[in-house]
């Protein structure tokens, strides 16, 4: 089961050059800046509505959202699936013969996540989450 989007996954160069656009041509507001070092990013956390925006600066070159910057420039990464059971939807989309990037759960900045590639995903790159217990749904804190 699916329940709503988790988050939007933006690529950025840096926060710094970034987070103006958000917090002060936007209006929006920024919750808390966290490096995720085992995913290569520095995640600056943006709720909106019942979502987040999460801003995902490269801590290197070599990392997920450096290549993807050095490809394509900033901009849309992924978008993550909120979930009650992480693990059963990754198994459930291998046994539907979609190429996982993750075939167990690993953990992410806020919960436990996986990635399906984007050929399959039909050009997104999508994301599955469920929060770690005791952490707030996206968009309540
Ligand atoms: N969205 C859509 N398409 C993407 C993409 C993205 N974010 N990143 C790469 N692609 C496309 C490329 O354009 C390329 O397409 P073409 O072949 O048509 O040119 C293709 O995917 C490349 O695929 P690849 O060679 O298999 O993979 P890459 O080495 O380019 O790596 C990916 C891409 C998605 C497999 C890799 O970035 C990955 O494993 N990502 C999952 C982990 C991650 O992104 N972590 C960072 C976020 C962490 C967080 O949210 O906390």
């Amino acid at each position: 089961m699916l329940t709503k989007i988790d988050h939007i996954g933006i690529a950025v160069r840096t926060l710094e050059e970034a987070l103006p656009f958000y917090t002060e041509t936007l209006g929006l507001r920024c919750i808390d800046v966290r490096d995720v070092p085992q995913q290569g990013v520095k995640v600056a956390f943006i709720p909106i509505g019942d979502t987040e925006l999460e801003l995902l600066e490269p801590l290197g070159p070599d990392t997920p959202v450096g290549k993807f910057i050095e490809n394509q420039g900033p901009g849309l990464h992924h978008v993550c699936f909120d979930t009650p059971e992480v693990a059963g939807q990754l198994t459930r989309l291998k046994e539907c013969g979609m190429r996982m990037l993750d075939e167990v759960p690993k953990e992410g900045a806020v919960g436990m996540i996986g990635f399906m590639h984007p050929k399959s995903g039909l050009g997104v790159l999508w994301e599955f989450s469920t929060r770690f217990p005791g952490m707030p749904p996206s968009g309540e804190r």
